[in-house]
């Protein structure tokens, strides 16, 4: 039997919420048992008061008793190092079509992100049409209520560590990716930061893994974002969303490293 479980939501923005038009400084998420519920919310309210976007001045924090969980494995993560962010871009197209999309919905999905709004949420594009498909535009579709299992954390984090890559951006992306990979009729995920700090970012699929790419922008740039790749033939779009926003998971297996390369090496077969 597991334990009672809650889902420990935050978000913050500066000049107001969300809703009133502030701008987006931080959010995240925790699924823990109630003893951990104090020492959670003191964390991200910590995490929320110092972004590294800006001092936040409205900050939601909400908590939640989770009644269906699924538990799923983390994608196998690779790691292709690239010189700058265009290099890193042509890659992205290269990922996409190994995934099985042509070069001219490759290329279409990577300028969507390259020129995509300022949102809150994921675009949710269908590879057929190339449209995006979300209920509300203006806030994109979000991943929600994914956390690693308390039992992994030690041997997430020494995977991590190893690998000189243990940091919040990849705990966090990487989960969010193994959930969004199993979405019924995604095939496909690409992002990278709105952290202006922080350029790697990645492109994940069932097919392929978690594949991070070390510049996907160039630095000081604070915008970044997220497509999901879509296919309509193979799910509705209700299922799709309800397992990405409704659906709560927990990652109890984690799979391995496997490997740095440059893209010579990792492209040539
Ligand atoms: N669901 C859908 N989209 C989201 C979510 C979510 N829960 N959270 C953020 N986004 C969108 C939103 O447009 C953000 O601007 C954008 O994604 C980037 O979010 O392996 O840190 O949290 O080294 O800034 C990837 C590489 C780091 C990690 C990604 O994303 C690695 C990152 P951020
Ligand atoms: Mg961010």
């Amino acid at each position: 039997m597991h334990k009672n479980l809650y889902n420990i939501k935050m978000r913050a923005a500066q000049g107001g919420s969300h809703e009133k038009g502030g701008k987006h400084i931080s959010g995240a998420e925790r699924i823990v048992p109630e003893e951990n519920i104090l020492l959670t919310i003191s964390h991200l309210l910590e995490r929320s008061l110092t972004h590294s976007k800006g001092k936040a001045d409205f900050i939601n924090i909400s908590l939640e008793e989770i009644k269906e969980i699924e538990y799923i494995p983390s994608l196998p993560i690779t790691t292709l190092e690239v010189n700058n962010y265009l290099e890193g871009r042509k890659c992205v197209i290269q990922c996409l079509k190994n995934i099985g999309l042509s070069h001219q919905q490759a290329h279409t999905i990577l300028t969507n992100l390259i020129d995509g709004p300022d949102i809150r949420g994921a675009m949710l594009i269908d590879i057929h049409s190339l449209k995006r498909l979300e209920p509300n535009l203006n806030r994109g579709v979000r991943a929600t209520g994914m956390d690693w299992d308390q039992n992994i954390y030690l041997p997430l984090n020494s995977l991590l560590d190893r690998e000189g890559i243990n940091n919040n951006h990849v705990r966090e992306a990487l989960a969010l990716a193994s959930k969004v990979a199993r979405a019924p009729g995604i095939i496909a995920e690409l992002c990278w930061s709105d952290d202006p700090e922080y350029t790697t970012g990645y492109v994940a699929s069932e097919k392929c893994g978690y594949i991070r790419i070390t510049h996907l922008k160039p630095p000081g740039v604070n915008r970044g974002g997220r497509v999901f790749c879509f296919d309509s033939t193979q799910a509705t779009l209700e299922e799709c969303i309800n397992w990405l926003e409704n659906q709560v998971i927990i990652i109890n297996e984690i799979k391995p490293f496997l490997g740095k390369f440059p893209i010579k090496d990792y492209f040539k077969e």
